[in-house]
């Protein structure tokens, strides 16, 4: 019988709000300032990719941070960080956490605030004297944004099945560099950290993350229960063509690479009109966010455009419509066979989180916001994806939101209020305790 499907008694909603009362917004301030510092950038984003020596300089300092507040640390074969705060008997753990890589051009909050909260519950729970039944376990997943090795969201996905991590290691960044290799260097940096298997039981999950969208901003809400989170699917398109002269080739004999991808992709774009989906229809969200041209010169015809397509949608079927259309236009423009490649490396269907884990949340949010004399919770569902999506295949899963101001994230410009980070740190902090205590 795993833990959320059990009704909340009255001792665990006590030892909930302990802790919840025990949370400090100037340490947890304190901790996403220092962790912020690494990759900080000067216009006050953070560029932390995975596996960079600063995504490792980054993962010591929380190793650091969490033996400070007493947790063992931990790792697994794809580099995952595990902090544990043992319980009273040593049942499956109430997981938390986030991941601390970030987009090239990233913010302070995006995974870091998930991990950072996570310590900040246990500095809560010490600071309270709480002995948990459950252990808890705060997690950095490994490489969750996807941006310098695709697929995203890979520790996490290793993490519950295994057999994902042997694949991953061929992935390349546009260095060349292997996942695999990036990877084995991080091990051996944690070496003094104890080696965990894959996959081990864990009662419940649950992940705080900035909702990176405007719909809690526009709604004055403060935190957000998060009900799931959209399809997403990614696809690289190579276009082939002939290097030639810009000067002296007609355009008649030219086999030009980029007016091929240009054809394919105003095709595509036209999928998802900028005009607001009619009410009630999910919409279809694209972007071509990578291109790389060879030889990427002023005077050279291109001779191969390569570029990525992400695509997203509550609706897996319109999913599958959308990727129809791409590959049917990809062979409508091959000049040849084979002059027009669509490989999909990265597909993951709508994930729904289960009832039973949203009400401890939907309390836990409650008790907060009404603390502060905040709007209550509202529901939502995540444009973005997140860790959770996998560990909602592994255990009940569910996740909290905090406004993103404007809306804006993957942005140096990415910014949430004190008080919101705070407010959510005080949710999960009795969300982890209750289902800790059961
Ligand atoms: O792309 C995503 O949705 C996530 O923020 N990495
Ligand atoms: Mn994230
Ligand atoms: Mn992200």
């Amino acid at each position: 019988m795993t833990v959320a499907h059990q009704p909340a008694d009255a001792a665990a909603q006590a030892i909930a709000a302990r802790a919840q009362d025990h949370v400090d917004a100037a340490r947890l301030a304190a901790a996403l300032a220092a962790l912020a510092r690494f990759g900080g950038r000067d216009d006050g984003g953070v560029s932390r990719e995975t596996l960079t020596d600063i995504d490792l300089a980054a993962r010591r300092h929380l190793i650091e941070q969490a033996r400070a507040l007493g947790c063992e640390a931990g790792t697994d074969d794809c580099g995952n960080l595990f902090f544990r705060r043992p319980g009273r008997e040593d049942l499956p753990p109430v997981l938390t956490g986030s991941h601390a890589d970030t987009q090239p051009v990233g913010g302070k909050y995006d995974g870091a605030y998930g991990v950072l909260a996570g310590l900040e519950v246990i500095a809560a729970l010490n600071a309270a004297g709480i002995d948990t039944l459950r252990p808890i376990e705060v997690v950095s997943w490994t490489n969750e944004e996807g941006s310098r090795f695709g697929p995203g969201a890979m520790g996490s996905s290793a993490f519950v099945d295994p057999a994902r991590l042997i694949g991953y290691r061929d992935a390349t960044d546009p260095a060349g560099i292997r996942f695999g290799d990036a990877l084995d260097a991080a091990l051996a940096a944690s070496a003094d950290l104890a080696r965990l298997p894959m996959a081990r039981p864990m009662s419940a999950c649950v992940e705080l993350h900035i909702e990176q969208g405007p719909v809690l901003e526009g709604a004055g809400v403060p935190l957000g229960v998060v009900t799931g989170i959209q399809a997403v699917r990614w696809f690289r398109v190579d276009c082939m063509g002939t290097m030639a002269h810009a000067g002296t080739t007609p355009m008649a004999v030219r086999r030009d690479a980029m007016a091929v991808a240009v054809a394919i992709a105003q095709e595509i774009y036209a999928l998802a009109p900028r005009d607001a989906a009619a009410p009630g229809t999910p919409e279809l969200r694209l972007t071509l966010g990578r291109w790389a041209v060879t030889p990427n010169s002023v005077n050279t015809i291109p001779g191969h455009v390569a570029f990525t397509v992400d695509m997203r949608c509550l609706d897996d079927a319109a999913l599958d419509r959308a990727e129809a259309a791409l590959r049917a236009a990809c062979v409508r423009h091959a000049s040849a066979p084979e002059a027009v490649t669509v490989t999909r490396f990265f597909h993951r269907a709508p994930t729904h989180f289960p009832e039973a884990m949203l009400d401890p949340i939907e309390r836990a949010c409650s008790r907060a916001s009404d603390n502060a004399g905040r709007a209550r919770p509202m529901r939502l569902t995540s444009g973005a994806f997140h860790d959770a999506m996998y560990l909602a295949d592994h255990c009940p899963t569910a996740m909290i939101f905090v406004p993103s101001r404007g809306g804006i994230s993957h942005n140096a410009a990415e910014d949430t209020d004190g008080a919101d980070l705070f407010l959510g740190a005080q949710a999960l902090a009795y969300t982890v305790a209750e289902l800790a205590s059961r």
